[in-house]
């Protein structure tokens, strides 16, 4: 490129960064790229926000009491124009982690979508998650991850697994041919690494390769369509753990990552440039030890001090009182306002780097589409090191160090810290008795790691934990996606996307064009862990978390190199599909009641409002109305609202807020469980720069139950107010 077309391209950028709306001069580059079948769709996912355990955690006591966000399932798809059959679907679930069970309804309801979709299955479907912390859970299919929630919830499984077949259904219906291309950005002040100690056992000289301790490498992908040129969506990966909303918090939200998504869907509507149902996912990455909590971890016992480096523990020896701080977390908000500055930093680093794509951008070539899925059993697979050494992976366990969580919540599981005892939990009095002592053979292949639930030797009275595992990665033109089963420590997600890549150049599968790699995770089944054999030889919560023993990770890169020549645009047909794993489904414990019935105090009815708002407010303040209220779990009302904000607009109200907006809460309290009342209170927390004065009502949509007869739909509406 000569000096003076550098120049213009270098002016054409900074003219796109400063202005959305192109101008007669700034035309965007022509396209280099290849053309391919593009779709994207988005669905809702919000199980019961109440009454149920959210999912990340492991704390029994963090139990649902309402919504700030509304979580979603976003749907990509890529295909090949040629060749409509060769064709992937990456999807972001704003959950914790991809499941088997989740994803085993998620490929039944797509089957049933009718022959249309046949094209989809388990190759070409990848379940990735966003790791939030703060929705529903009761939704996995082995039993460990359900001793917290006390057990499988249909309702909370189904709304997932709905969700996320309507997303694909959108994505399906929306396709057309398109380009894509892809640029990096790099985000500060997002995350650190939470686990530095376990870091530094990698060797110095790899570590020379790195400028940072967590990968700060923001990798966008956008998503174009050829008809008139307007983008339809874009994919990022960035590392950071969605443990913002802290393990107090009770209200579902979609965590950084899910806030990041709405900021930038909001951000492109009404732009000319954006194509209207533009879906914004953010994938996570190699996630394992960051922390947006990037202050560092602190001892809450007085002492003002850090925590221990080595063990993340305080003065008294134990990790309960060390807590990792978030940029605002002297607010005592519950992570709500260090959430969303961990959310705007994605945010703003992925929307200026795709204002800037169409001048600086790398165009996606080559026609290939490809994907591969096959099974693992994990129990003793063995495997050469790179040196010939043969090594094995092991049956799942975890180590001590799992019970004592992390300085993001600590205390996982309600273990104490290096105790084996009981967590207090009816689901536990029934199965804790059923813990086996790891067989011999268990204990030399686990390593260093002291076990303290031998999981994956326990099937009794059904699976604990995955033993079998996807192995799964897809390719479009030159870019590369490793679906990761668990977290990958920094460390361990460099090595294994270092891998894919000079295997990928080695059998040549992107032709002259250089390949680049991007690891999503954790998807399609929970395997907790994946660190280094160096990081887990100290044992810290990730190592202890690394289920299949000390070669877990060159593992995983064996199980993923052994297939990429399926990805070669010579390749036809599949890995074999392996073994299958249990389906848990139906057998499933579950301590968790349903809905009773709904009553209302003597002089109210449902949706009556208890509390009016006042009269004025100044922006910025926090408006609420409380309303007599019935349980949410009634009815889920996906795709649509419990709370909404109505603005006094030519004699006519009109929805404003619902939600899927972050500043409106809604709250459920239960008042008398013998009599059936309950309580909600709506909150509007009113911006100085997002609203605008005006005449407004707050809105309840709720539905009850009655003890005989069926669930009915209220509504209830607050006074009008003025916000100046
Ligand atoms: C939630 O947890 C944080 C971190 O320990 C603490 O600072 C805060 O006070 C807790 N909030 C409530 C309401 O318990
Ligand atoms: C992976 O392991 C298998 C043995 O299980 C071996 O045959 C193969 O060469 C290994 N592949 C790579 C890329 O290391
Ligand atoms: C191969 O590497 C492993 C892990 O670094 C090491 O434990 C083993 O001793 C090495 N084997 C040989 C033959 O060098
Ligand atoms: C508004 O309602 C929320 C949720 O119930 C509560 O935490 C808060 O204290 C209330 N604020 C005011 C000003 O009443
Ligand atoms: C460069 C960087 O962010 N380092 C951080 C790694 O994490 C520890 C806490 O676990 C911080 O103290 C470091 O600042």
């Amino acid at each position: 490129m000569s000096t003076l077309t550098f120049f213009l391209f270098a002016i054409l950028g900074l003219a796109q960064m400063v202005s959305a709306v192109p101008s007669s001069q700034s035309k965007p580059r022509a396209a280099a790229g290849d053309k391919y079948l593009l779709g994207v769709g988005k669905a809702d996912i919000t199980g019961p926000v109440v009454e149920i355990n959210f999912a990340g955690y492991a704390n029994s006591e963090q139990v649902g009491s309402g919504v700030r966000q509304r979580i979603y399932s976003r749907a990509f798809i890529i295909g090949e124009v040629d060749n409509p059959s060769n064709r992937f679907v990456y999807l972001i679930l704003d959950t914790q982690a991809g499941d088997t069970a989740v994803r085993r309804g998620i490929l039944e309801g797509v089957a049933a979508l009718g022959s249309a979709y046949s094209v989809y299955g388990r190759s070409n479907i990848a379940v990735t998650a966003t790791h939030s912390h703060s929705g529903p859970g009761a939704w996995f299919n082995y039993l460990l991850p359900q001793i917290t929630s006390l057990g499988f919830d249909k309702q909370s499984y189904q709304a997932i697994v709905d969700g996320a077949v309507l997303s694909i259904k959108r994505a399906h219906e929306s396709l057309q041919e398109g380009i894509l291309d892809f640029g990096t950005t790099r985000v500060e002040d997002a995350n650190i690494n939470r686990s530095l100690y376990a870091y530094l056992t990698n060797p110095e000289s790899e570590r020379a390769q790195y400028q940072d301790d967590v990968d700060k490498t923001l990798t966008l992908l956008r998503f174009k369509r050829a008809s008139d040129g307007k983008n339809i969506g874009v994919i990022t990966w960035f590392p950071v753990h969605p443990t913002s909303m802290l393990g107090n918090n009770t209200h579902v939200t979609g965590d950084n990552k899910g806030l990041a998504a709405y900021l930038f869907e909001k951000s492109v509507k009404g732009d000319s440039l954006a194509a209207d149902g533009f879906v914004a996912g953010f994938s996570q990455a190699n996630v394992g030890d960051t922390s947006p909590n990037i202050l560092g971890a602190w001892c809450d016992d007085g002492s003002g001090q850090q925590c221990d480096f080595k063990t993340s523990t305080c003065a008294d020896g134990k990790s309960q009182s060390c807590h990792s701080r978030g940029p605002f977390f002297w607010k005592l908000d519950l992570g709500v306002s260090s959430c969303y500055d961990i959310a705007a930093k994605q945010f703003s680093g992925a929307k200026s780097l795709y204002n800037s794509l169409d001048s600086t951008s790398t165009p996606i070539t080559g026609p290939t589409v490809r994907s591969f899925h096959y099974f693992q059993d994990m129990r003793y697979y063995t495997f050469p090191l790179e040196n010939g050494t043969q090594v094995q992976t092991c049956p799942a366990a975890l180590g001590h160090s799992f019970a004592a969580g992390t300085a993001d919540w600590p205390g996982a599981f309600d273990f104490t810290q290096g105790d084996s005892g009981a967590p207090n939990n009816p689901f536990w009095s029934v199965v804790g008795g059923l813990l086996k002592v790891p067989s011999p053979q268990q204990k030399a292949c686990q390593g260093a790691k002291p076990i303290l639930l031998n999981v994956g030797e326990m099937e009794t009275p059904y699976a604990w934990s995955p033993n079998i595992v996807d192995v799964q990665s897809f390719r479009v033109g030159q870019f590369l996606i490793i679906v990761s089963p668990g977290e990958a420590s920094t460390m361990a997600g460099r090595r294994w996307r270092n891998a894919v890549k000079s295997a990928a150049s080695q059998l040549s599968l992107t032709g002259g064009v250089e390949p680049y790699v991007v690891l999503g995770g954790p998807s399609n089944t929970y395997t907790h862990y994946i660190t280094t054999p160096e990081e887990y030889n100290i044992q810290r919560y990730e190592g202890a978390s690394t289920m299949y023993g000390p070669f877990t990770l060159p593992g995983y890169i064996n199980l993923t190199l052994k297939a990429l020549p399926y990805l070669s645009p010579s390749a036809s047909g599949a890995p074999p599909a392996g073994p299958s794993p249990p389906d848990n489904r139906q057998r499933s414990i579950s301590f968790i009641t349903g809905v009773v019935f709904d009553n209302t105090p003597i002089g109210q009815s449902f949706g009556s409002v208890t509390k009016q708002p006042s009269s004025t407010y100044a922006r910025g303040a926090v408006i609420n109305a409380t309303f007599t209220g019935a349980n949410p779990r009634n009815n889920l009302r996906l795709e649509g609202t419990f709370a909404a904000v109505e603005k006094l607009e030519d004699n006519t109200w009109k929805q404003v807020l619902n939600d899927e907006d972050w500043r409106l809460v809604y709250t459920w309290t239960r008042t008398n469980g013998a009599l059936g009342y309950s309580s909600v209170t709506i909150s509007w927390e009113t911006s100085l720069t997002e609203d605008v004065p005006g005449t407004y009502r707050i809105k309840y949509y709720g539905d009850s139950k009655p003890l005989i007869g069926s669930v009915k739909a209220f509504v209830g509406v607050s006074n009008s107010f003025t916000v100046v």
